[in-house]
């Protein structure tokens, strides 16, 4: 069984206007209310590839409720630990999406601190539920858990079960999760430049800064590279995967595809440029849809006879 765990997980406003003014009254055309997080994204877009898995995180309060039912809508099967804790909420998020130049700004909020013995709770309901053969995704922001090793200790407690760990962090919570030696881990370009401290450029420095990760042993590791596509390693072997051109209307979301995408192809056997394709086509059309999550699944088919993945090395 797949689980993903959201320690963050939002409501997400979408606000559409024409164009953003700042220090002027912006008048909207619509909003939009949708799920937001990344855990709870690669479980709806999982479910859209036609692949279970378990949502699991932690909600708080009205907004927390209102976030499993969005949850449950999608047909996700939600196993989200609620608390009802005086004044504390689960966040919510805004993106602004503008026609004009097609610009999405988001915007998120922190949301409450958790006490430690929430994500306490939490290690010992995957303890609980997990077990050897399961994938764990860890992804989205983790600053509401005052300790930023949260994703290696997640992650220490998924291997000792014989699970394999996907992570998609950032910043300090990303460089800390090297060291617990996940199967997988998605930066961007920006966050591997972190990681490695490098300066990056080229594809071929990408590779080499790629390279410099083998220390910590992780076999799989995509960059997402916005509209250049990614660059993913695969054990001793590279890809360049091309972005496929669509008319984007909102790409917020793309990344969360993009990773359930690879999850799903290892989860039914299919091979590396199979998988690649499949990621990218779902990337592409998660792009097409004004949601932060979401796609058309034929329309991902579709797009997947475009898709061209290189191997590099
Ligand atoms: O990737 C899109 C998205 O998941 C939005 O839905 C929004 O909620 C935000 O990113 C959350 O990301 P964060 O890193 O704050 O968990």
């Amino acid at each position: 069984m797949i689980f993903t765990i959201t320690l963050n997980p939002a409501v997400d406003k979408i606000l559409f206007l024409d164009e953003f003014h700042r220090s002027r009254t912006n008048r909207l055309i619509r909003t939009l209310e949708t799920i937001g997080g990344k855990g709870t994204h690669v479980s709806i877009n999982l479910k859209l590839q036609a692949v279970q898995s378990i949502a699991l995180g932690i909600t708080l309060g009205e907004n927390g409720k209102k976030i499993v039912k969005l949850m449950e809508g999608w047909g996700v099967r939600v196993e989200f630990l609620h608390y009802d804790l005086a004044g504390m909420e689960s966040r919510t998020n805004y993106e602004i999406v503008e026609n004009t130049g097609h610009v999405c700004s988001m915007l998120t909020e922190r949301g409450p601190i958790l006490p430690a013995r929430l994500t306490d709770d939490l290690l010992n309901q995957i303890r609980r539920l997990l077990k050897a053969g399961d994938m764990l995704v860890l992804t989205g922001d983790a600053s509401n858990i005052e300790d930023a090793t949260i994703y290696s200790r997640l992650t220490l407690v998924a291997k000792e079960l014989g699970v394999k760990v996907f992570l998609d962090a950032s910043g300090y919570y990303l460089k800390e999760g090297l060291n617990s030696g996940p199967f997988l881990i998605k930066p961007n370009f920006e966050e591997l430049c972190f990681i490695t401290d490098r300066d990056l450029k080229t594809e071929a420095e990408i590779v080499s800064a790629l390279k410099s990760l083998d220390g910590f042993n992780i076999p799989m590791i995509a960059m997402s590279w916005g509209e250049n596509g990614a660059i993913v390693k695969n054990g001793r072997d590279f890809y360049r995967v091309n972005p496929i051109k669509v008319n984007a209307v909102n790409e917020s979301g793309c990344g969360d595809a993009f990773l359930s995408a690879i999850i799903a192809g290892i989860e039914k056997n299919m091979n590396i440029e199979e998988t690649l394709k499949a990621a990218a086509a779902v990337a592409a059309a998660s792009a097409e849809s004004e949601g932060t999550v979401g796609f058309d699944p034929n329309r991902a088919a579709h797009l997947k006879e475009m898709a061209i993945v290189v191997k590099i090395q």
